[in-house]
C-alpha cells in the first residue's frame, strides 16, 4: 500500500477526519466493538459531512471503518433502549437515519471503503453510498431480524434497487452472511481487492472522479436519486437545476431587469429545440 500523507481535519471522539488531495476520509473509530456506532459516533459524522458539502476543496468523501476487522457492525447493542440508541445526552436516538439522508443528498461522490464486516446499520451505511468498494476479507449482511430491529427506509428500499427484490429479502428474511465476491456477483459493491491494496484502489477510483466535471457528477447522483425518493428526490434534482439557471445570463436578465426598475429582455435568449 503506498503511504500517504493524510492530514486531520478536525478531532472527534469516535470518528477520525482526513484530508488528502480533495479526498476528505471519515474513519469510525470504535474498532473495540466492530466499529458499533453510537448517537455521538452519527453526530461527529454528520458534523464532518456538513464540513464536506461546504468545503470546495472537496470533491469526494470516503467512509470507512477503522482497522481489519470491521466497516461498521451498526449500532451499538450495549446502548439500545426503548425508542433508539441511548448516547451521552440521555436522549434515545435514531440518528443515523439522518445520516444517511445526507449521504444520499451530498452533491459529491460517497465513497464506502469496506474494510471487514459490514453488517446490520453498518450494511446499510455502504448500501447508501455511492459506490463500494471492498476488501477481500469483507462480509456483508443484515441482522435485524435477529436482534430486534429493522430499516424499512433504503436499507429495504434501496438495497432491493441494488440487487432485486428476491435478494433483498432473503438478505433481511434469513439474516445471512455474504462473502466479498458473493457481494461482487449480485452486485452490491463495485469491486473486491486485496485487503493491502483497497486505500490505493479507493484513492485511484476517487482521484478519476475528481477529474470528471463535478457538476455533471452532482446532476446525475441527484438525477439517480431522484428516480425512487419521490418529491424529495425532484426537490433535490429541481434545486440543482435552479443552481445552474442561475448561471444563465437569461436568470441574470430578471434579477438586473428588477433592480433596474424595467421590464425584463427574455426574448433575447435563444429557445432550444
Ligand atoms: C460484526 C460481527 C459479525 C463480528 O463478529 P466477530 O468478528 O466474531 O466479533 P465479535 O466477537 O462478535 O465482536 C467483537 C466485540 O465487538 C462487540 N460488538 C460487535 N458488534 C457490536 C455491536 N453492533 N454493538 C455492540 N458491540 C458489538 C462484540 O460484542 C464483541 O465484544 P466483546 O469482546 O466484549 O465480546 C458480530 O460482532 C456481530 O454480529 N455483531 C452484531 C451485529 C448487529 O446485530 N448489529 C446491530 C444491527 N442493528 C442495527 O444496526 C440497527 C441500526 C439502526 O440504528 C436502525 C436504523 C434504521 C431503522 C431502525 C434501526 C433500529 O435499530 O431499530
Amino acid at each position: 500500500m503506498t503511504k500517504r500523507n493524510w492530514t486531520t481535519i478536525k478531532e472527534y471522539e469516535e470518528i477520525r477526519f482526513d484530508f488528502f488531495e480533495g479526498i476528505a476520509r471519515i474513519t469510525i473509530n470504535r474498532p473495540r466493538y466492530r466499529n458499533a456506532f453510537t448517537p455521538d459516533t452519527i453526530k461527529e459524522m454528520i458534523d464532518a459531512m456538513h464540513y464536506c458539502r461546504e468545503a470546495d476543496n472537496v470533491g469526494v468523501v470516503v467512509i470507512t471503518g477503522e482497522g481489519d476487522k470491521a466497516f461498521c457492525s451498526g449500532g451499538d447493542q450495549n446502548i439500545k433502549g426503548h425508542g433508539g440508541y441511548i448516547g451521552k445526552d440521555g436522549i434515545p436516538r435514531l440518528n443515523v437515519l439522518d445520516l444517511q439522508k445526507l449521504i444520499r443528498s451530498l452533491p459529491k461522490p460517497v465513497v464506502a471503503m469496506v474494510n471487514g464486516y459490514a453488517i446490520g446499520g453498518g450494511h446499510v451505511l455502504h448500501v447508501v453510498c455511492d459506490l463500494s468498494i471492498a476488501s477481500d476479507n469483507a462480509i456483508f449482511g443484515q441482522t435485524g431480524p435477529k436482534v430486534g430491529s429493522f430499516d424499512g427506509g433504503f436499507g429495504s428500499s434501496y438495497l432491493a434497487r441494488i440487487v432485486g427484490q428476491k435478494k433483498a429479502r432473503e438478505i433481511w428474511f434469513l439474516c445471512r452472511q455474504y462473502s466479498a465476491q458473493e457481494a461482487l456477483e449480485m452486485g452490491l459493491v463495485n469491486k473486491v481487492v486485496p485487503f493491502d491494496q483497497l486505500e490505493d484502489e479507493v484513492v485511484d477510483w476517487c482521484k478519476t472522479m475528481m477529474k470528471r466535471s463535478p457538476l455533471a457528477l452532482r446532476m446525475l447522483k441527484l438525477a439517480m436519486n431522484a428516480e425512487l425518493d419521490g418529491q424529495a428526490g425532484l426537490q433535490e434534482l429541481a434545486g440543482n437545476a435552479t443552481l445552474l439557471y442561475y448561471l444563465t445570463e437569461e436568470a441574470q436578465e430578471g434579477k438586473r431587469a428588477f433592480l433596474e426598475k424595467r421590464e425584463p429582455d427574455f426574448q433575447k435568449f435563444p429557445k432550444f429545440p
